[in-house]
Protein backbone atom coordinates (compact mmCIF):
# COMPACT_ATOMS: atom_id res chain seq x y z
CA UNK A 1 0.00 0.00 0.00
CA UNK A 2 1.79 3.17 -1.04
CA UNK A 3 1.61 6.68 0.93
CA UNK A 4 -0.86 7.82 -0.98
CA UNK A 5 -3.20 4.88 -1.57
CA UNK A 6 -6.37 5.20 0.90
CA UNK A 7 -8.46 1.57 1.13
CA UNK A 8 -12.04 2.52 1.16
CA UNK A 9 -13.46 0.74 4.37
CA UNK A 10 -11.01 2.27 6.48
CA UNK A 11 -10.95 5.66 7.98
CA UNK A 12 -7.40 8.06 8.37
CA UNK A 13 -7.75 9.66 11.80
CA UNK A 14 -6.12 12.56 12.25
CA UNK A 15 -5.75 14.43 15.94
CA UNK A 16 -7.30 17.99 16.38
CA UNK A 17 -5.36 19.79 19.10
CA UNK A 18 -3.87 22.98 17.77
CA UNK A 19 -3.85 24.84 14.54
CA UNK A 20 -0.84 22.65 13.03
CA UNK A 21 -3.39 19.79 13.08
CA UNK A 22 -5.95 21.68 11.08
CA UNK A 23 -3.47 22.09 8.77
CA UNK A 24 -2.56 18.11 8.89
CA UNK A 25 -6.12 17.77 8.36
CA UNK A 26 -6.42 19.84 5.50
CA UNK A 27 -3.61 18.33 4.00
CA UNK A 28 -4.91 14.68 4.20
CA UNK A 29 -7.80 15.85 3.09
CA UNK A 30 -7.27 17.31 -0.36
CA UNK A 31 -4.57 14.32 -0.72
CA UNK A 32 -7.63 11.84 -0.50
CA UNK A 33 -9.73 14.45 -2.97
CA UNK A 34 -7.57 14.20 -5.49
CA UNK A 35 -6.87 10.75 -5.29
CA UNK A 36 -10.99 10.51 -5.50
CA UNK A 37 -10.45 12.46 -8.65
CA UNK A 38 -12.69 15.42 -7.29
CA UNK A 39 -12.53 18.81 -9.58
CA UNK A 40 -10.29 21.63 -8.08
CA UNK A 41 -13.81 23.23 -7.35
CA UNK A 42 -14.88 19.85 -4.81
CA UNK A 43 -11.18 19.93 -3.50
CA UNK A 44 -11.05 23.53 -2.85
CA UNK A 45 -14.87 23.03 -0.74
CA UNK A 46 -13.19 19.90 1.00
CA UNK A 47 -9.84 22.38 2.15
CA UNK A 48 -12.66 25.06 4.05
CA UNK A 49 -15.15 22.57 5.39
CA UNK A 50 -12.40 20.34 6.94
CA UNK A 51 -10.60 23.43 8.14
CA UNK A 52 -13.94 25.01 9.59
CA UNK A 53 -14.94 22.08 10.95
CA UNK A 54 -11.56 21.47 12.63
CA UNK A 55 -11.10 24.96 13.96
CA UNK A 56 -13.98 24.88 15.56
CA UNK A 57 -12.85 21.76 17.46
CA UNK A 58 -9.74 23.90 18.48
CA UNK A 59 -11.83 27.05 19.27
CA UNK A 60 -14.27 25.42 20.87
CA UNK A 61 -13.66 21.91 22.59
CA UNK A 62 -9.84 22.35 22.42
CA UNK A 63 -9.52 19.34 21.25
CA UNK A 64 -10.79 16.34 19.34
CA UNK A 65 -10.74 14.05 16.17
CA UNK A 66 -11.25 14.15 12.44
CA UNK A 67 -11.86 10.54 10.38
CA UNK A 68 -12.50 10.50 6.86
CA UNK A 69 -12.25 7.89 4.21
CA UNK A 70 -13.10 7.88 0.44
CA UNK A 71 -17.07 7.18 0.09
CA UNK A 72 -19.25 5.83 -2.33
CA UNK A 73 -23.32 5.25 -1.27
CA UNK A 74 -26.47 5.83 -3.31
CA UNK A 75 -26.44 9.67 -4.01
CA UNK A 76 -22.98 9.96 -4.71
CA UNK A 77 -19.12 9.78 -4.64
CA UNK A 78 -17.11 11.93 -2.78
CA UNK A 79 -15.26 11.71 1.11
CA UNK A 80 -17.17 11.73 4.57
CA UNK A 81 -15.52 13.14 6.96
CA UNK A 82 -16.76 13.03 10.74
CA UNK A 83 -15.58 15.60 13.06
CA UNK A 84 -15.71 14.37 16.38
CA UNK A 85 -15.47 16.24 19.63
CA UNK A 86 -16.28 15.73 24.07
CA UNK A 87 -16.64 19.84 23.89
CA UNK A 88 -19.65 22.07 24.99
CA UNK A 89 -21.81 20.81 22.81
CA UNK A 90 -24.74 22.99 21.03
CA UNK A 91 -27.33 23.72 22.29
CA UNK A 92 -29.53 24.56 19.34
CA UNK A 93 -27.97 23.26 16.09
CA UNK A 94 -30.32 24.40 13.98
CA UNK A 95 -29.70 28.13 14.55
CA UNK A 96 -25.72 27.28 14.54
CA UNK A 97 -26.29 26.14 11.04
CA UNK A 98 -28.18 29.21 10.09
CA UNK A 99 -25.90 31.37 7.83
CA UNK A 100 -25.13 34.49 9.68
CA UNK A 101 -25.47 32.80 13.18
CA UNK A 102 -23.04 34.75 15.51
CA UNK A 103 -22.22 35.10 18.93
CA UNK A 104 -18.77 36.78 18.70
CA UNK A 105 -16.66 34.18 17.20
CA UNK A 106 -18.90 31.73 17.70
CA UNK A 107 -19.03 28.43 15.51
CA UNK A 108 -22.28 29.21 14.04
CA UNK A 109 -21.10 31.11 10.18
CA UNK A 110 -18.62 28.75 9.95
CA UNK A 111 -21.27 25.47 10.04
CA UNK A 112 -23.40 27.83 7.93
CA UNK A 113 -20.39 27.34 5.24
CA UNK A 114 -19.48 23.68 6.20
CA UNK A 115 -23.84 22.99 5.35
CA UNK A 116 -23.67 24.42 1.82
CA UNK A 117 -20.20 22.52 0.90
CA UNK A 118 -21.98 19.35 1.70
CA UNK A 119 -24.82 17.33 0.14
CA UNK A 120 -25.32 15.15 2.94
CA UNK A 121 -24.85 16.61 6.50
CA UNK A 122 -25.82 15.39 9.65
CA UNK A 123 -25.08 16.69 13.30
CA UNK A 124 -25.89 15.37 16.72
CA UNK A 125 -24.54 17.97 19.79
CA UNK A 126 -25.11 17.14 23.13
CA UNK A 127 -24.73 19.71 25.87
CA UNK A 128 -21.41 18.83 27.94
CA UNK A 129 -21.06 15.88 25.56
CA UNK A 130 -19.81 17.06 22.22
CA UNK A 131 -20.40 17.12 18.87
CA UNK A 132 -20.12 14.74 16.12
CA UNK A 133 -20.85 16.19 12.81
CA UNK A 134 -20.79 14.21 9.61
CA UNK A 135 -20.53 15.25 6.22
CA UNK A 136 -19.96 14.24 2.19
CA UNK A 137 -18.28 16.31 -0.02
CA UNK A 138 -18.24 15.25 -3.55
CA UNK A 139 -19.94 14.06 -6.77
CA UNK A 140 -23.90 13.73 -6.28
CA UNK A 141 -25.37 11.23 -8.50
CA UNK A 142 -28.94 10.44 -9.47
CA UNK A 143 -28.68 6.70 -8.85
CA UNK A 144 -32.35 5.22 -7.26
CA UNK A 145 -31.74 3.35 -4.64
CA UNK A 146 -34.16 0.04 -3.47
CA UNK A 147 -36.51 0.78 -1.09
CA UNK A 148 -35.20 -2.34 0.65
CA UNK A 149 -31.63 -1.19 0.62
CA UNK A 150 -30.10 -0.80 4.64
CA UNK A 151 -27.92 2.70 4.98
CA UNK A 152 -24.89 1.89 6.93
CA UNK A 153 -22.75 4.06 8.85
CA UNK A 154 -19.10 2.90 9.87
CA UNK A 155 -16.25 3.57 11.87
CA UNK A 156 -13.10 1.46 10.88
CA UNK A 157 -9.90 2.86 12.59
CA UNK A 158 -6.21 1.23 12.91
CA UNK A 159 -4.58 0.96 16.33
CA UNK A 160 -2.69 4.62 16.96
CA UNK A 161 0.56 3.82 15.42
CA UNK A 162 -0.13 0.85 13.15
CA UNK A 163 -0.11 1.45 9.14
CA UNK A 164 -2.74 -1.00 8.64
CA UNK A 165 -5.72 -2.31 10.02
CA UNK A 166 -6.60 -5.57 11.04
CA UNK A 167 -10.44 -4.75 11.51
CA UNK A 168 -12.53 -4.87 8.42
CA UNK A 169 -15.79 -4.86 6.92
CA UNK A 170 -18.26 -5.61 4.02
CA UNK A 171 -21.69 -4.54 2.46
CA UNK A 172 -23.57 -6.63 -0.11
CA UNK A 173 -26.30 -6.21 -1.44
CA UNK A 174 -27.90 -8.45 -3.26
CA UNK A 175 -31.86 -8.54 -5.05
CA UNK A 176 -33.06 -6.82 -1.80
CA UNK A 177 -31.33 -8.83 1.05
CA UNK A 178 -28.82 -6.47 2.67
CA UNK A 179 -25.58 -8.69 4.18
CA UNK A 180 -23.08 -7.36 5.89
CA UNK A 181 -19.74 -8.63 7.62
CA UNK A 182 -17.84 -7.28 10.16
CA UNK A 183 -14.26 -9.31 10.90
CA UNK A 184 -11.73 -8.47 13.57
CA UNK A 185 -8.34 -10.38 12.59
CA UNK A 186 -6.66 -11.25 15.10
CA UNK A 187 -4.29 -8.85 16.97
CA UNK A 188 -3.03 -5.63 15.27
CA UNK A 189 -0.58 -4.52 12.50
CA UNK A 190 0.22 -6.71 9.34
CA UNK A 191 -0.44 -10.28 10.07
CA UNK A 192 -4.14 -9.02 11.32
CA UNK A 193 -4.32 -6.74 8.59
CA UNK A 194 -3.90 -10.14 6.05
CA UNK A 195 -6.45 -12.57 7.91
CA UNK A 196 -9.12 -9.93 7.44
CA UNK A 197 -8.46 -9.05 4.11
CA UNK A 198 -8.45 -12.65 3.02
CA UNK A 199 -11.82 -13.57 4.28
CA UNK A 200 -12.75 -10.18 2.66
CA UNK A 201 -11.36 -11.48 -0.10
CA UNK A 202 -13.54 -14.57 -0.24
CA UNK A 203 -16.39 -13.24 1.04
CA UNK A 204 -16.78 -10.81 -2.26
CA UNK A 205 -16.38 -13.53 -4.59
CA UNK A 206 -19.36 -15.81 -2.70
CA UNK A 207 -22.65 -15.96 -4.45
CA UNK A 208 -25.67 -15.59 -2.05
CA UNK A 209 -25.37 -18.27 0.71
CA UNK A 210 -26.88 -17.71 4.19
CA UNK A 211 -24.76 -16.73 7.58
CA UNK A 212 -23.60 -19.90 9.12
CA UNK A 213 -22.97 -21.33 5.38
CA UNK A 214 -20.57 -18.16 4.89
CA UNK A 215 -18.84 -18.81 8.28
CA UNK A 216 -18.05 -21.84 7.11
CA UNK A 217 -16.53 -21.39 4.30
CA UNK A 218 -14.76 -18.46 5.25
CA UNK A 219 -13.21 -20.66 8.40
CA UNK A 220 -11.76 -23.11 5.60
CA UNK A 221 -10.09 -20.73 3.86
CA UNK A 222 -8.29 -18.90 6.05
CA UNK A 223 -6.36 -21.74 7.76
CA UNK A 224 -3.07 -20.17 6.11
CA UNK A 225 -3.60 -17.05 7.82
CA UNK A 226 -3.46 -15.55 11.89
CA UNK A 227 -7.28 -16.35 11.89
CA UNK A 228 -10.22 -13.48 12.92
CA UNK A 229 -13.29 -13.64 14.96
CA UNK A 230 -16.36 -12.64 12.73
CA UNK A 231 -20.33 -11.87 12.23
CA UNK A 232 -22.68 -11.74 9.07
CA UNK A 233 -25.92 -10.30 9.42
CA UNK A 234 -28.46 -10.51 6.56
CA UNK A 235 -31.51 -8.57 6.30
CA UNK A 236 -34.44 -9.22 4.12
CA UNK A 237 -36.71 -5.92 4.68
CA UNK A 238 -39.50 -7.50 2.36
CA UNK A 239 -40.51 -9.50 5.36
CA UNK A 240 -39.00 -7.85 8.28
CA UNK A 241 -36.22 -10.89 9.08
CA UNK A 242 -32.96 -10.65 10.00
CA UNK A 243 -30.64 -13.87 9.99
CA UNK A 244 -27.44 -13.36 12.48
CA UNK A 245 -24.50 -15.95 13.03
CA UNK A 246 -21.19 -14.79 14.04
CA UNK A 247 -17.70 -16.55 15.35
CA UNK A 248 -15.98 -15.13 18.36
CA UNK A 249 -16.65 -11.76 20.10
CA UNK A 250 -18.05 -9.28 17.78
CA UNK A 251 -20.97 -8.11 19.57
CA UNK A 252 -24.13 -7.61 17.53
CA UNK A 253 -27.10 -5.85 18.91
CA UNK A 254 -30.63 -5.30 17.33
CA UNK A 255 -32.06 -1.97 18.24
CA UNK A 256 -35.92 -0.67 18.00
CA UNK A 257 -34.85 3.24 17.60
CA UNK A 258 -32.97 3.48 21.15
CA UNK A 259 -33.97 0.17 22.85
CA UNK A 260 -31.90 -2.98 22.78
CA UNK A 261 -34.17 -5.56 21.91
CA UNK A 262 -31.66 -8.63 21.22
CA UNK A 263 -28.24 -9.27 21.65
CA UNK A 264 -27.49 -11.25 18.60
CA UNK A 265 -25.19 -14.50 19.70
CA UNK A 266 -21.94 -15.27 18.68
CA UNK A 267 -20.53 -18.62 18.97
CA UNK A 268 -16.82 -19.24 20.54
CA UNK A 269 -14.42 -19.79 18.58
CA UNK A 270 -11.82 -18.00 15.57
CA UNK A 271 -12.29 -18.30 11.89
CA UNK A 272 -8.64 -20.44 10.49
CA UNK A 273 -7.94 -21.79 13.67
CA UNK A 274 -10.90 -23.28 15.79
CA UNK A 275 -14.68 -22.59 14.94
CA UNK A 276 -16.86 -25.94 15.48
CA UNK A 277 -20.16 -24.30 15.44
CA UNK A 278 -21.65 -22.52 12.71
CA UNK A 279 -25.39 -21.49 13.67
CA UNK A 280 -27.50 -19.29 12.67
CA UNK A 281 -29.90 -17.10 14.81
CA UNK A 282 -33.06 -15.48 13.04
CA UNK A 283 -34.84 -12.25 14.84
CA UNK A 284 -38.09 -9.78 13.46
CA UNK A 285 -36.75 -6.81 12.43
CA UNK A 286 -38.37 -4.05 14.28
CA UNK A 287 -40.04 -0.75 13.58
CA UNK A 288 -37.41 2.08 13.63
CA UNK A 289 -34.82 -1.02 13.20
CA UNK A 290 -31.27 -0.17 14.13
CA UNK A 291 -28.36 -2.70 13.73
CA UNK A 292 -25.02 -2.15 15.31
CA UNK A 293 -22.17 -4.43 14.61
CA UNK A 294 -18.42 -3.60 16.50
CA UNK A 295 -15.32 -5.14 17.32
CA UNK A 296 -13.40 -5.28 20.76
CA UNK A 297 -12.04 -2.51 20.07
CA UNK A 298 -15.11 -0.78 21.80
CA UNK A 299 -16.51 -1.15 24.87
CA UNK A 300 -19.96 -3.00 25.05
CA UNK A 301 -20.92 -1.08 27.80
CA UNK A 302 -22.80 1.89 25.84
CA UNK A 303 -26.59 2.96 26.23
CA UNK A 304 -28.30 4.90 22.75
CA UNK A 305 -31.02 5.67 24.93
CA UNK A 306 -28.70 7.85 27.28
CA UNK A 307 -28.35 9.78 24.38
CA UNK A 308 -31.87 11.44 23.09
CA UNK A 309 -32.32 12.13 19.48
CA UNK A 310 -29.03 10.19 18.58
CA UNK A 311 -31.07 6.68 17.06
CA UNK A 312 -32.85 9.30 14.53
CA UNK A 313 -29.39 10.75 13.05
CA UNK A 314 -27.86 8.86 10.33
CA UNK A 315 -26.09 5.47 10.93
CA UNK A 316 -22.76 7.27 10.67
CA UNK A 317 -23.30 9.69 13.25
CA UNK A 318 -24.28 6.68 15.15
CA UNK A 319 -20.96 5.25 14.71
CA UNK A 320 -19.12 8.44 15.52
CA UNK A 321 -20.69 8.55 18.91
CA UNK A 322 -19.95 4.98 19.98
CA UNK A 323 -16.25 5.25 18.16
CA UNK A 324 -15.76 8.87 20.18
CA UNK A 325 -16.99 7.70 23.33
CA UNK A 326 -16.58 3.47 23.60
CA UNK A 327 -13.32 2.82 21.45
CA UNK A 328 -10.79 1.68 24.23
CA UNK A 329 -7.51 2.42 21.65
CA UNK A 330 -5.69 -0.12 22.11
CA UNK A 331 -6.28 -2.37 19.90
CA UNK A 332 -7.52 -1.84 15.74
CA UNK A 333 -11.76 -0.84 16.29
CA UNK A 334 -14.67 -1.15 13.95
CA UNK A 335 -18.19 -0.19 14.69
CA UNK A 336 -20.86 -0.77 11.98
CA UNK A 337 -24.44 0.77 12.17
CA UNK A 338 -27.80 0.11 9.52
CA UNK A 339 -31.19 1.46 9.60
CA UNK A 340 -33.57 2.19 7.07
CA UNK A 341 -32.45 4.71 4.21
CA UNK A 342 -32.91 8.03 5.01
CA UNK A 343 -32.78 10.82 2.04
CA UNK A 344 -29.39 13.15 1.88
CA UNK A 345 -29.96 15.72 4.17
CA UNK A 346 -28.99 18.67 2.18
CA UNK A 347 -28.58 22.63 2.90
CA UNK A 348 -31.49 23.37 0.75
CA UNK A 349 -33.59 21.07 3.48
CA UNK A 350 -32.04 22.82 6.00
CA UNK A 351 -32.73 26.15 5.17
CA UNK A 352 -35.01 26.34 2.31
MN1 LIG B 1 -9.57 -6.76 18.33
Amino acid sequence: MGVTSFPHHVCLSVSIEDMSSVGEARRTACAMAKEQGLDETQTGNVAIAVTEACSNIVQHATHGELLLRPWSGSCGEGIEFLALDKGPGMANVATCLRDGYSTGGSRGVGLGAIARLSYDLDVFSAPDKGTVLRMVIGQQSQVKQSDNALDWGVVCVAKSGEAVCGDAWNIRPYQDINTVLVLDGLGHGLPAYEASIEAMRHFVALGEIKPAETLAFLDKNMRITRGAVAAIATIDLRDNKLCFAGVGNITASLLSASTRIAGLVSHNGTLGHSAPTFREHSHPWPSQGVLILHSDGLKSSWDLSSYPGLSQKKPSVIAGVLYRDFANRRDDAVVMVGKAHQSPICWGEINP
